[in-house]
């Protein structure tokens, strides 16, 4: 097993940290996002879609989109709920992360930290941020009353939504009015096995199951 990743990027940490959970390792291997190494003709091979992380089994079949890869690592395991109903309200919580914060989070801190500081992009930026606190105060409701997105227990869904929010300041944003969300990122960062966004996996990857 081997995961193509990039180590600043929070959706490779999401794979990153699940694979710590699990206590799996995996070959790893840093591509350079910022210089096209996934637009090669040999990355598009692996996944058209041109982008990390991708993660890579033993029989070299490749699969793409982080929170794809987590589910796939996790099914089974406490991290991915049994019940029906939960495990669909894991899903609920990361198509929200994809579609409602994600771009408003991750794409502001991926415009401060990695672009030039005169790049035409930073006009993107009132519009995301502004965005992205929408998505916190959701959270910020959802937590409220909750101690984890699902089922009162720690699972992927937590773990899609920590990867940007712990590192969401990066952008620009400021999560002082969401001290729910501050609580859960702690309870998040408590957790037994957990591990900094920028920790590699190491070790022998077990045998490959599809
Ligand atoms: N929806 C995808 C997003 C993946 C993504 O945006 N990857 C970025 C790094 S965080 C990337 O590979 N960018 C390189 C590029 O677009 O060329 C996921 O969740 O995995």
């Amino acid at each position: 097993m081997k995961l193509y990743d990039y180590l600043d990027s929070g959706n490779g940490y999401k794979v990153r940290l699940t694979l710590a959970h699990l206590g799996l390792a995996c070959e790893w291997t840093e591509c350079d996002i910022l210089h096209g190494a996934t637009r090669t003709p040999e990355f598009l091979a692996r996944n058209p879609n041109g982008r990390i992380p991708l993660l890579e089994l033993d029989d070299g079949t490749c699969l793409a989109e982080s929170n794809a890869i987590i589910w796939y690592l996790a099914e089974g395991s406490p991290l991915v709920p049994y019940e029906r109903l939960a495990r669909a309200q894991v899903l609920q919580w990361m198509f929200f992360e994809q579609y409602s914060h994600e771009p408003y989070v991750a794409t502001p801190r991926y415009i401060v930290k990695h672009l030039p500081v005169g790049s035409p992009r930073r006009a993107e930026l009132p519009d995301r941020l502004e965005r992205g606190r929408a998505a916190f105060t959701v959270m910020e409701r959802h937590l409220t009353t909750r101690r984890f997105f699902v089922g009162e227990r720690y699972t992927i869904a937590d773990i899609s939504l920590y990867a940007y929010s712990h590192v969401a300041h990066e952008g620009g944003h400021d999560l002082a009015p969401f001290p729910h969300v501050r609580a859960w990122l702690d309870r998040v960062a408590g957790q037994p096995g957990h591990r900094p966004l920028t920790s590699r996996p190491v070790g022998k990857a077990p045998p490959a199951t599809r």
